[in-house]
Formats: structure tokens, C-alpha cells, sequence
């Protein structure tokens, strides 16, 4: 059972995660980006990718997994974002991944750590990019390629974009050349959320409200996923996306690690909110929207389905180093 703990107050867990990152990306799986796309068309028709044929590394099936989930359109927004089981979705992905990097790292205690943004949050926006995170021996460069560090070696070659089809934007992946990992921290939006923020979102009493999408004002999870409260800019979830920037920015997110380190965070918000309210999760069993409900069966692609009620108490896989989220 793992631990998952602060990237940074924690070196062993920064440095296993670093070179279990490394390892899934430098391993080129069986899979071609061909037979992926086609075993993703069969449940995803939405979902369109274009490009070379290559071999796809273990990594890569990780963001081509989060980026069909994007084209998942089963009821409101998608099935793993913009609704209620953003949060269970994110944990489901994230436990696989965690199930691989304990497998090549050969330890069963190996947890994921996390980045408590809202810490980093609290600096001037001008320091907020120079933090010891983005070092060499953390996980390199804020800005511009990725060189430094062990993430340096690693390569993306499934890219999200978007392009008009003749009657609206759609999203496209592109399977292309193997280029270092982009950053752009701090340029589209000046700072990260902070601990007011969190704050906020870990007050509200219910899980999340009807009619459950990205438009309603209350609820833990849409202020956690940062769609509210309304205003011009994101928050929270959304804010740390726009604040790195590069490959942060479309459905192809995970291939910057740093996806998973905010991901984390945002797990472990929820997971002090849960321990503080209580596990319950809305919408209820077969209530709509469906795709979103405690017994839907989330969307998967190389790991076992889960359902949002298989994924409320994971006190069997992981715990925590600190619930202290603010
Ligand atoms: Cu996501």
C-alpha cells in the first residue's frame, strides 16, 4: 500500500516518481498509435487522430487515454471532466498508473507525491515559476524545453490540437515527431491558486449540484475542477493547467508529469473534504446525467472499469502523508 507524500519534503518518492516517469516513457510498448486509435474508435467515436504510425511508449498510452476520455461525450460536458465524476475518473486513471510505476520501481509501498500548488500560491507571482520544483534535480525547466533532470530524457510524440472540420472546432490528436516536453509557466496567467481558494472549495457542504455541469456555482467539485465561481479566469484544477502552460494545455496534458503531481493535489483535496463530510458522491446510482453517476462504469483503456462507488474509499491502496490542504 502506498504512500503518497510532497514531492517536495520527500526524496525518494520525488526521485522513484522522476525515474519511474523516465522508465515508461524510454520503453516503447507493443501498441502502434494505429491500434490504439482503433481500439479507441470502437468506444470513443468522437475521437480523431491523425499523423504518423509509430510505436507508442507505456507513457503514451496514459495520454491517449486521457485524451479520448475528453471525446467521451456519454451525457453533460464528457465523461471525465466538466461533471460530477471528474474527480472519481482522475482517481481511477491515477491508480493504474500508480499499479505500473510500483511494478518497474519492484515496490509495493511506492505512492504518488503530490505538488501543494496553493503553498506556491502564497509567493509573489515572480518567484512563483523560480520555486525549487522547477529545478534540475526536481522536475526541470518552467519555461520553454524541458532539458534538466530526468525529465529531460523524456520524449512526446501524441500531441492535442484543434482544427475546424467545416461546421465547428474540433479536437484532433497528432501522432508526430518525439520533441522535449514544453513549459510556459506563469505567461498565460500570472499566478497559481492559493490556499483562500482551496479554502473555498473545501467549505461547500455537497459533493457537487444539479444539473451537475460546468456551469453550476456550488459544489465541491466544480470549484475544485475551477470552472467556478464564475468569472474571466480559471481556478483551482483549470488555473494550475493554465499557469504551466505547453503541454499542459490540451487533452494530451499527462505528457508533462507535472499533470500528474497537480492531479495528486487535486486528489488529495477531495479526499480531506471526504474524510471531513463524509464519502458521498451525487449524482446517485442511475440518476442523470448516467454517464456521470455513482454506478457508472468510467471510461477505460488499458486498465480494470471502476465505477465512482469502487473509488470513494481507497484506504485498501493508498493514504496520504498530510489531509492538511490549507
Ligand atoms: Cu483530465
Amino acid at each position: 500500500m502506498g504512500t503518497r507524500s510532497n514531492i517536495l519534503f520527500n526524496p525518494a518518492a520525488r526521485d522513484a516518481f522522476l525515474d519511474a516517469c523516465r522508465a515508461l516513457d524510454t520503453q516503447l510498448s507493443p501498441v502502434t498509435a494505429s491500434q490504439a486509435y482503433g481500439a479507441i474508435r470502437a468506444a470513443v467515436p468522437n475521437f480523431r487522430m491523425r499523423g504518423t504510425d509509430q510505436q507508442l511508449s507505456y507513457y503514451d498510452l496514459f495520454v491517449i487515454w486521457h485524451a479520448a476520455s475528453m471525446e467521451n461525450r456519454l451525457s453533460v460536458g464528457n465523461s471525465a471532466h466538466s461533471g460530477p465524476i471528474f474527480l472519481p475518473w482522475h482517481r481511477h486513471f491515477m491508480l493504474l498508473l500508480e499499479q505500473w510505476m510500483q511494478q518497474v520501481l519492484g515496490d509495493d509501498d511506492y505512492g504518488l507525491p503530490y505538488w501543494d500548488w496553493a503553498a506556491d500560491g502564497e509567493l509573489p507571482a515572480a518567484q512563483q515559476f523560480r520555486t525549487q520544483l522547477f529545478s534540475a534535480g526536481f522536475i526541470g525547466e518552467a519555461r520553454g524545453s524541458v532539458f534538466s533532470g530526468p525529465l529531460g530524457e523524456m520524449r512526446t510524440r501524441l500531441r492535442g490540437t484543434r482544427f475546424w472540420d467545416g461546421t465547428r472546432w474540433a479536437s484532433v490528436v497528432e501522432s508526430g515527431p518525439a520533441l522535449r516536453i514544453q513549459r510556459d509557466a506563469g505567461n498565460d496567467i500570472a499566478t497559481l491558486p492559493d490556499q483562500s481558494d482551496v479554502r473555498r472549495a473545501f467549505d461547500q457542504p455537497e459533493y457537487d449540484v444539479p444539473p451537475y455541469t460546468a456551469g453550476v456555482q456550488h459544489g465541491h467539485r466544480n470549484l475544485l475542477e475551477g470552472w467556478a465561481p464564475a468569472g474571466d479566469a480559471p481556478a483551482l484544477h483549470n488555473r494550475v493547467h493554465v499557469w504551466v502552460g505547453g503541454d499542459m494545455g490540451p487533452g494530451t496534458s499527462p505528457n508533462d508529469p507535472i499533470f500528474f503531481l497537480n492531479h495528486c493535489n487535486v486528489d488529495r483535496i477531495w479526499e480531506a473534504w471526504m474524510d471531513d463530510k463524509g464519502r458521498r458522491y451525487r449524482p446517485a446510482a442511475g440518476e442523470a446525467p448516467t454517464g456521470h453517476a455513482l454506478d457508472a462504469v468510467m471510461f477505460t483503456l488499458i486498465g480494470p472499469a471502476r465505477r465512482p462507488s469502487g473509488v470513494l474509499d481507497v484506504s485498501e491502496q493508498y493514504t496520504y502523508d498530510s489531509l492538511d490542504v490549507f
